[in-house]
């Protein structure tokens, strides 16, 4: 029978089956799966053929494969799947018409429920199955050009699959930030009404007896004003630990969180390291990602970032929000508005923005660089994006440095990205980030 060779729509088609997608690494393409050549679709003999050689016909719809970029989000992909939704039911409708048309071949004589392909009642049967076959063609042939019709509106999809750009994207991410920030400050003040009812109640009976240190700020709200190292408890279901406070800067009461001094630390640390903290916290350090995490949801924290370069330049950047998110969330780092004298190398701009950037470290790869990881590239741990405005954990150069730009970074420095003679890069002598409480008073 000639039609059971039939192959020649080259459409992609939805059909029953149903849709199938596959996640790729590939952020920047979105294409269909089989190959244009591959013949989708196949119209079949069922094998069921009369005595009068009438055969039924059976139409093979193959699923579409839409290969989707890595990032892509389900919210709108659920969107896409509503519109290749309809297009499918088109096809599906298509298939079914054909369906009938096997139906009524099978069932000589009797017409179809559908009336698709009703044969001449009167006419004798050979014509009748001749007239069927003419029929059947046509309707394929129909259903071929709707086939490319949708084939068309698919490939339309996938144009507007490709545009959607990263913006969206952004939108997205920024949308379940602001849930996971105001969830935070919820249980942030949940925590406070839990230590605050028992400790009124206490003072009440028992006046004066600060018990708890948070953070540095409270031990400057019991009249200390030396800089040194102190325990604070910034979570009383978690255990104390030691930081350096900083009672001098803009009125004291800072945390530290990090600083570089002379290179005596090495930055190039794994995911566990930064995790737990490591370095002399006298000198240079990482205080640790878990214990930022506890004194950043502690208290809604601003953050002070201190550079002098070896010119004797000092320059800082201040920033009215901080909040690092914990373990589960790769230590999330939230940045607020800037101010300061540095420039705001943490929000460069749109392609360069630390902002919202998870943590990455050499051995774990969270950042927004496709084809390889920034913490390996620039040796250290860090909030990378793909890759860096700025990066604190940089490797210590005692002077300026040639090669990959993996020292300590702050991409709004003046001068820092005019080409240098035979291509050095700038080098920082001292780099501190700190934190505070916003409502902290002098
Ligand atoms: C994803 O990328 C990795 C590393 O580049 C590669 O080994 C793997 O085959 C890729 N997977 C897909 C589905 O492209
Ligand atoms: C977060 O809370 C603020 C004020 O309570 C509200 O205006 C905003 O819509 C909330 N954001 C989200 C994403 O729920
Ligand atoms: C940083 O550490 C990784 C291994 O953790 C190592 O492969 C790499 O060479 C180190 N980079 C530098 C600049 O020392
Ligand atoms: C920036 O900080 C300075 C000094 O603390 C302050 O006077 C000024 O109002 C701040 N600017 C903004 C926009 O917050
Ligand atoms: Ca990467």
């Amino acid at each position: 029978m000639q039609l059971a060779t039939w192959c020649w729509l080259s459409a992609a088609i939805l059909a029953a089956p149903g849709l199938v997608v596959v996640a790729s690494n590939d952020t920047g393409e979105v294409g269909d799966g089989p190959p244009k050549a591959a013949c989708p679709l196949r119209l079949e003999s069922s094998g069921k053929c009369e005595a009068g050689g009438d055969c039924a016909f059976q139409v093979r719809l193959p699923p579409l494969t839409l290969q989707l970029p890595k990032h892509f989000s389900p919210i709108e992909l659920e969107e896409v799947l509503k519109e290749v939704q309809s297009l499918k039911e088109m096809v599906n409708h298509l298939k079914k018409s054909c369906q009938d048309c096997r139906l009524q071949a099978d069932d000589t004589g009797e017409p179809g429920r559908s009336g698709l392909l009703v044969p001449s009642p009167g006419a004798p049967p050979g014509e009748a199955a001749d007239g069927r076959v003419q029929e059947l063609e046509s309707e394929v042939n129909k259903l071929s050009s709707d086939l490319k019709t949708a084939k068309e509106e698919i490939d339309g999809l996938q144009g507007r699959l490709q545009t959607l750009s990263r913006l969206n994207m952004n939108n997205i991410e920024s949308y379940i930030d602001r849930k996971v920030a105001n969830l935070t400050v919820v249980v942030n003040s949940l925590d406070g009404k839990c230590s605050s009812c028992p400790g009124q109640e206490h003072t009440q009976s028992h006046p004066v007896q600060h018990l708890i240190y948070k953070d540095c700020s409270d031990y400057h709200a019991i009249g200390k004003r030396s800089s040194e190292t102190y325990r604070v408890t910034p979570d009383s279901k978690y255990s104390s630990f030691e930081v350096y406070c900083d009672m001098e800067t803009m009125g004291g009461g800072w945390t530290v969180l990090q600083a570089r001094l002379d290179g005596s630390t090495n930055f190039n640390r794994s995911w566990q390291d930064y995790k737990v903290g490591f370095g002399n916290i006298r000198r240079e350090f990482w205080l640790g990602n878990d214990k930022i995490h506890l004194l950043t949801k502690s208290k809604d924290m601003i953050l002070r970032i201190d550079l002098e370069d070896f010119n004797g330049v000092k320059l800082y950047a201040l920033y009215d929000h901080f909040y690092v998110a914990n373990e589960f969330l790769k230590y999330r780092v939230h940045v607020g508005n800037y101010n300061g004298t540095a420039g705001d190398a943490l929000h460069f701009s749109k392609q360069y923005n630390h902002d919202m950037k998870f943590f990455t470290t050499p051995d774990r790869d969270n950042d927004r660089y496709p084809s390889g990881n920034c913490g390996l590239f620039y040796s250290s741990g860090w909030w990378f994006d793909a890759c860096i405005s700025a990066n604190l954990n940089g490797k210590y150069y005692h002077q300026k440095y040639k090669g990959v730009r993996n020292g300590i970074f702050w991409g709004t420095w003046p001068g820092i990205t005019e080409a240098q003679p035979s291509g050095y890069k700038f080098s920082f002598k001292e780099a501190r980030m700190m934190i505070r409480p916003k409502h902290f008073k002098p």
